[in-house]
C-alpha cells in the first residue's frame, strides 16, 4: 500500500541516508532500536548524518565488534550523564559487577571453604543413608551441591538471625536444598547424627524425624516458610517483603533492617507464579527483597533452556519488570582471560554458546571444553594456549566463587528502591564427581556407589579413610569435628554476630483481647424490615468489631478488586488503601463520601485482580504472629469460585505455614448469583476446603451466626490462652433476606460446633419481612420430620416447613447446620479413636448427639454439592436424604436454578414426603402427587407456582456482577 505522505509522513524523516533511499521506506533506519528513535524530530539532520557516517566508517574499518563496543560505551556514558535512554534489557553473558568494583571478601575463605565442603558431604551422606535397606526414602543431593556457596556466603555474611536487633531476615530456602540446611544445623550442633538419620522418617524415627522439605508444620521451631511447591516461594517472598513494609509504614513494627531472601531454581522460574507477580516487587520499590536464582541450567529431566540461555532470558524479564539484575556468571579464574580478550571474541563465544552445550561441557573434561568452546575461534584458542586441560577445567562458574557471590549480595543490600535478582551460574551436582555433575539424571540420584563416595570424599577433602567407607557402604560416616575445632568455632561466631541460627521459627506474640459477641450489636437484633445478605452482614460485623481499637489496628482487609461487589467500598475513605507512595493524583471521585483513597498508612491491601497475590498477603499477614511476633488478622474476601479452586495450593501452603485468619468466599452458592453463570457459580468450595486440614469451613445461614463464628474465630486464633492454627473459611451470600434476631435461647455451643436446633417442630417459623424467626406455637400435625439446612438453603427449609405444615399435616424441626465439614471431622475423629481404642468409650459424634431427638425422616438442603451434607450420613439417625446442587452452574433466576437442581422448598417437601412414605406413614400416591403439583422436573414452573420473589434490591444489597 502506498504511503500517504501528507497524513502519515513521519516528522523525523529528514535526510536520505547514505543509500539515498527515503528512510520512511527503509525499515532498517526507521525502526532503529525497536522504534525508539522513530518518533523524534531531527533538529540537525546534518549532524545526525555525520554521526551515522562515522559509525558506518567504523564498521568498515574496525568491524562490528568494535562498533558494538563503542555504541555500548556511548550508552553507558549517556546514562551516567543522566540522558534519559530506554534501558537495555539484556547485557553480555558476563558478570554484571566488573572485577575492579568487587569489594574485598571479609571472611576467611579457606576456613569457610573447608566447612562448606563438610556440609556438602554431610548433606549427601544424609540422603544416601536414608536410602539404607528397610528405609529407602531417598532425597536430593545435587541441588544443594550446586547451591552450597550461594547459601554459605549468606549464612556467613548476610542472613540476620532472630536475635539481631533489627528483627532478623526472612529466608525462603529452595525446597530441594533442605539437606544442606540440615547439614549446617548438624555442624552447628543443632541436630545430632540421630536426627540426621531420621531424615524423611517423621513418624517412624524414634523421637521424630526430619521432614523432607521446609515444612513449618512438620518442624515448627526450624522452618519458617514452606517452599517446595515450586512457584509459591517466589510469590510468597514478594508478598512477605511487601507485608514487612506494610507493618513498618503502618507504624506497627520497625522492619527497616529485615531483608527477605528467596533462593530459587532456574527450572522453578518456568512456573507462572514465579514470574507473574514480579512487577509487584518493583512497583512497591521493595529493596528489602533479593531473589537468588541458582542457574545450574538444569531442572528435573534435563536442561532448562537447551537451545538458548536461561540467565539471559531471566535478565531481560526481570529488568523489564523494573528489577535490579546482577549476573554472577564466571568465577575469578576467568578474569584474566576476559581482560586479555581485547577483541571480544571470548565474550562473543560466551554470548552464543547455548545452555545445553554449557551443561555438556561440565559433564566432560578440560580437553572437551578446549575443543568445543575455545577452539571454535582461533582468537579464543589463543587465549588458553598456555593453560593445561586441567587448568581449563578449573575455570569455575560464578555461583561457586565466594568473592563473586559476596560482591553480588553486597550490591543487592546496597541497592535502593529496587528489588534485586541475582542470577548465579552453577553446576548441578557440583563437587559430587563425574557421575553426578551436569548429568541429566542427577536430580534424581540419591545414592553414591563406593567409588563415587571415595571420589567425592577426595574432591571435598573429607578426612575419612577408605576402610571407614568400605565398612558399610550403606552407612558412610558423617563428618563433624565438633565445637572446639577452629572451623566450627569460626562458623558459630559468624552466626552469633549475625543474630543467631537460621532457619528458625518463633511464635511468641502478645495475644489479642477480643470483644464479646454483644459488641456486634448491629446484627444480633435482626434486620427488621430490611433485607440483608450475609455478605453485607459480614461487613457490618467487622465494622462493629473495629470499634475496638486493637481489632481495628490488627485487621488486614485483603481485596482482589471486588470491594464494590461486596459492599466494602465504604472502607476506602476510612481504612484507606495501602500504597507506599500514598496518593499522588486527585481521585476522580474525590467529592464523594466513598472516595477512592490511597495512603502510606492505609489498612487495606488492594491486590488488583490477583487472587494468587492476595493469598500471598494472607499468608504474610496470617503468620505475622510468628514471623514478626505481631498478631495480625487477615480478612481476605473473594469470589468464592476463585478461592480454593484457583489458589488451593497456596492455601495449602498457608496451612503448612500455620497461618491464621479469615478467608471469605463471598457471593457463594451455585444458585445465588442470578445471571453470572458457569464460571462464577460455586457449588463445591466447601468440598475443596474440607481437604485442607488447617481450614475450618462454615456455611452460616444468618447474620447472628456469623457474629458468633467470627468472634470465636478471632479468639481461637489470637485470644489469650488459645492460639490455634486455624484458618476460617466462611461462605457468605449475596441473596438479600430478612435476618432474624438472635434467638433468646440460642444454643451457642451447637452453633460453634456445627449444628443447633433453629426451629423446633412445635414452633412455627415466619418467612415474611416482619416475622423472620420463630413466631409461636405451631398447630399440632400428624407427622414429624427434620430438616437440616445451611446457607441460603435455610430460606428453602423455612418455606418447606410452612408448606408441610399447611398442606401435608407435617410438623418439622429445622436444624441450622453451620458447618457440615466440622461435624464430619468430629465424626471421623471419634470413629478413628474407637478403632484405635476399642476398649475405651470414644464418645458420640456431636451430630449424633445433636440429632438424638430428631423425629421423622431427615432431609438436608444446601446450595452446595450433595457431597457436602453427605459427609455426615454415617452419624445421622434414621432415614436421611440430601438435596444439593451438582453439575455446572448457569445463568438464570435463583428460583429457576433451585428448581433445576431440586434444592428448593418444593423439592424439600417432596423429599420429606418420600421419607414418610418409606416409613409407611403416608401413601406413595401423596409423594407422586406432590411432585406433579410442584412440577419438580420443570424449572419453568417456578414462574407459575407460589415461589417468593426476592424483594427489590436495597441500598445495602451487594451487586451480583463484577
Ligand atoms: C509445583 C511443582 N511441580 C513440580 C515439582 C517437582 N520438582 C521438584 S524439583 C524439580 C526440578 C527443579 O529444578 P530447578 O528449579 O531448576 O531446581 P534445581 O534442583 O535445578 O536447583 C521438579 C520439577 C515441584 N516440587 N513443585
Ligand atoms: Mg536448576
Amino acid at each position: 500500500m502506498a504511503m500517504d505522505d501528507d497524513q502519515n509522513g513521519a516528522p523525523h524523516a529528514q535526510g536520505t541516508g547514505t543509500t539515498g533511499q527515503d528512510p520512511r521506506r527503509d525499515s532498517n533506519v526507521a525502526l532503529l532500536r525497536d522504534g525508539v528513535a522513530s518518533y523524534l524530530r531531527d533538529s540537525d539532520p546534518e549532524e545526525t548524518q555525520e554521526w551515522m557516517d562515522s559509525l558506518d566508517g567504523l564498521l568498515d574499518e574496525a568491524g562490528p565488534e568494535r562498533a558494538r563496543y563503542l555504541v555500548l560505551r556511548l550508552l553507558e556514558r549517556a546514562t551516567a550523564k543522566r540522558v534519559a535512554l530506554p534501558p537495555l534489557t539484556s547485557t553480555d553473558y558476563v558478570n554484571t559487577i566488573p572485577t575492579w568494583m568487587e569489594p574485598d571478601f571479609p571472611g576467611d575463605e579457606e576456613i569457610e571453604k573447608r566447612y562448606r565442603r563438610w556440609m556438602r558431604w554431610n548433606a549427601a551422606i544424609m540422603v544416601h543413608r536414608a536410602q539404607r535397606p528397610g528405609i529407602g526414602v531417598g532425597g536430593h543431593i545435587s541441588t544443594y551441591a550446586s547451591a552450597a556457596a550461594l547459601y554459605e556466603v549468606g549464612f556467613n555474611h548476610f542472613f540476620r538471625g532472630k536475635d539481631h536487633p533489627g528483627g532478623g531476615d526472612h529466608v525462603f530456602f529452595q525446597g530441594h536444598a533442605s539437606p544442606g540446611m540440615y547439614a549446617r544445623a548438624f555442624l552447628e550442633g543443632r541436630l545430632s547424627e540421630e536426627d540426621m538419620d531420621g531424615f524423611r522418617q517423621e513418624v517412624t524415627h524414634p523421637g521424630g524425624g526430619l521432614p523432607s522439605y521446609p515444612h513449618p508444620y512438620g518442624m515448627p521451631h526450624f522452618w519458617e516458610f514452606p517452599t517446595v511447591s515450586m512457584g509459591l516461594g517466589p510469590m510468597n517472598a514478594i508478598y512477605q517483603a511487601r507485608f514487612n513494609r506494610y507493618l513498618h509504614d503502618r507504624g506497627l513494627k520497625d522492619t527497616s533492617q529485615q531483608h527477605v531472601w528467596a533462593f530459587l531454581g532456574d527450572g522453578e522460574m518456568d512456573e507462572p507464579e514465579s514470574r507473574g507477580l514480579i512487577q509487584t516487587a518493583a512497583v512497591n520499590n521493595l529493596d528489602n527483597l533479593t531473589f537468588v536464582i541458582n542457574c545450574n541450567l538444569q531442572r528435573l529431566d534435563g536442561p532448562v533452556r537447551g537451545n538458548t540461555k536461561i540467565i539471559q532470558e531471566l535478565e531481560s524479564f526481570f529488568r523489564g519488570a523494573g528489577w535490579n539484575v546482577i549476573k554472577v556468571v564466571w568465577g575469578r579464574e576467568w578474569d584474566r582471560l576476559i581482560e586479555a580478550d581485547t577483541d571480544g571474541a571470548l565474550v562473543n563465544a560466551m554470548n552464543t554458546v547455548p545452555d545445553g552445550d554449557f551443561q555438556t561441557f561440565k559433564a566432560n573434561d578440560g580437553a572437551y571444553v578446549r575443543e568445543y568452546f575455545f577452539n571454535k575461534d582461533p582468537r579464543t584458542a589463543e587465549l588458553v594456549k598456555d593453560l593445561t586441560d586441567d587448568e581449563i577445567w578449573q575455570l569455575h562458574r560464578g555461583g561457586h566463587d565466594y568473592r563473586k557471590v559476596y560482591a553480588a549480595y553486597r550490591r543487592a543490600m546496597e541497592t535502593k528502591d529496587q528489588p534485586t535478582v541475582i542470577l548465579a551460574h552453577t553446576i548441578k551436582g557440583y563437587g559430587l564427581g563425574h557421575n553426578f555433575e551436569g548429568r541429566n539424571a542427577t536430580h534424581q540420584m540419591k545414592k553414591l556407589s563406593l567409588d563415587d563416595l571415595k571420589l567425592f570424599r577426595d574432591k571435598q577433602g573429607i578426612p575419612i579413610s577408605d576402610e571407614e567407607l568400605e565398612k558399610d557402604p550403606y552407612l558412610p560416616p558423617y563428618y563433624n569435628p565438633g565445637p572446639d575445632s577452629e572451623e566450627i568455632r569460626y562458623m558459630l561466631e559468624r552466626r552469633r554476630e549475625l543474630g543467631g541460627f537460621l532457619p528458625e521459627r518463633r511464635d511468641t506474640y502478645e495475644p489479642l483481647e477480643v470483644p464479646e459477641v454483644d459488641a456486634i450489636r448491629s446484627v444480633l437484633k435482626g434486620s427488621g424490615k430490611q433485607e440483608v445478605a450475609t455478605t453485607m452482614a459480614l461487613v457490618r460485623i467487622f465494622k462493629d468489631l473495629m470499634r475496638d481499637p486493637t481489632i481495628r489496628e490488627r485487621l488486614v482487609p485483603i481485596i482482589p478488586d471486588e470491594a464494590r461487589t461486596f459492599g466494602m467500598d465504604s472502607w476506602f475513605p476510612t481504612l484507606k488503601i495501602y500504597n507506599p507512595h500514598g496518593q499522588q493524583y486527585t481521585p476522580v471521585d474525590q467529592d464523594l463520601m466513598l472516595s477512592y483513597r490511597e495512603a502510606t498508612d492505609g489498612h487495606i491491601l488492594h491486590e488488583g485482580i490477583n487472587e494468587a497475590g492476595s493469598v500471598g498477603s494472607f499468608i504474610a499477614a496470617g503468620t505475622s504472629y510468628a514471623t514478626h511476633g505481631t498478631a495480625m488478622i487477615p480478612l481476605y474476601i473473594f469470589y468464592s469460585m476463585f478461592g480454593f479452586q484457583r489458589t488451593g495450593d497456596s492455601i495449602w501452603a498457608a496451612g503448612d505455614q500455620m497461618a491464621r485468619g479469615f478467608l471469605i468466599g463471598a457471593t457463594a452458592g451455585r444458585t445465588t448469583l442470578t445471571g453470572e453463570g458457569l464460571q462464577h457459580m460455586d457449588g463445591h468450595s466447601p468440598v475443596l476446603s474440607s481437604t485442607n486440614p488447617a481450614v475450618v469451613s462454615w456455611d452460616p445461614a444468618f447474620a447472628y451466626e456469623l457474629a458468633y463464628i467470627i468472634r470465636d474465630g478471632i479468639d481461637r486464633m489470637y485470644g489469650p490462652g488459645r492460639g490455634e492454627n486455624v484458618i476460617y473459611y466462611l461462605t457468605v451470600y449475596n441473596q438479600p433476606m430478612n435476618q432474624p434476631a438472635r434467638p433468646e435461647d440460642l444454643d451457642v455451643e451447637g452453633l460453634l460446633k456445627g449444628i443447633y436446633l433453629y426451629s423446633p417442630a412445635d414452633r412455627s417459623v415466619g418467612t415474611g419481612a416482619e416475622t423472620a424467626g420463630s413466631v409461636g406455637a405451631a398447630p399440632q400435625r400428624r407427622h414429624r420430620a427434620t430438616i437440616l439446612a445451611s446457607g441460603v438453603g435455610m430460606g428453602e427449609a423455612v418455606r418447606a416447613k410452612q408448606i408441610l405444615e399447611d398442606d401435608y399435616d407435617v410438623n418439622s424441626a429445622i436444624y441450622s447446620v453451620t458447618s457440615w465439614n466440622e461435624l464430619a471431622r468430629d465424626g471421623q475423629h471419634r470413629d478413628r479413636e474407637a478403632l484405635r481404642h476399642p476398649d475405651e468409650d470414644a464418645g458420640q459424634p456431636f451430630v449424633r448427639t445433636a440429632l438424638a431427638d430428631a423425629e421423622g425422616p431427615v432431609v438436608a438442603v444446601t446450595d452446595f454439592s450433595v457431597a457436602v451434607p453427605e459427609q455426615i450420613r454415617k452419624w445421622v439417625p434414621g432415614d436421611y436424604s440430601v438435596l444439593g446442587c451438582d453439575g455446572f452452574g448457569f445463568s438464570d433466576t435463583r428460583e429457576g436454578a433451585r428448581r433445576y437442581f431440586n434444592s428448593d422448598a418444593e423439592s424439600v417437601v417432596v423429599a420429606v414426603l418420600a421419607g414418610l412414605a418409606r416409613a409407611g406413614e403416608v401413601d406413595g400416591e401423596v409423594v407422586t402427587k406432590a411432585a406433579e403439583r410442584f412440577r419438580l422436573t420443570d424449572p419453568t414452573a417456578v414462574r407459575h407456582v407460589d415461589a417468593p420473589a426476592d424483594g427489590p434490591a436495597v441500598a445495602t444489597t451487594p451487586t451480583t456482577e463484577d
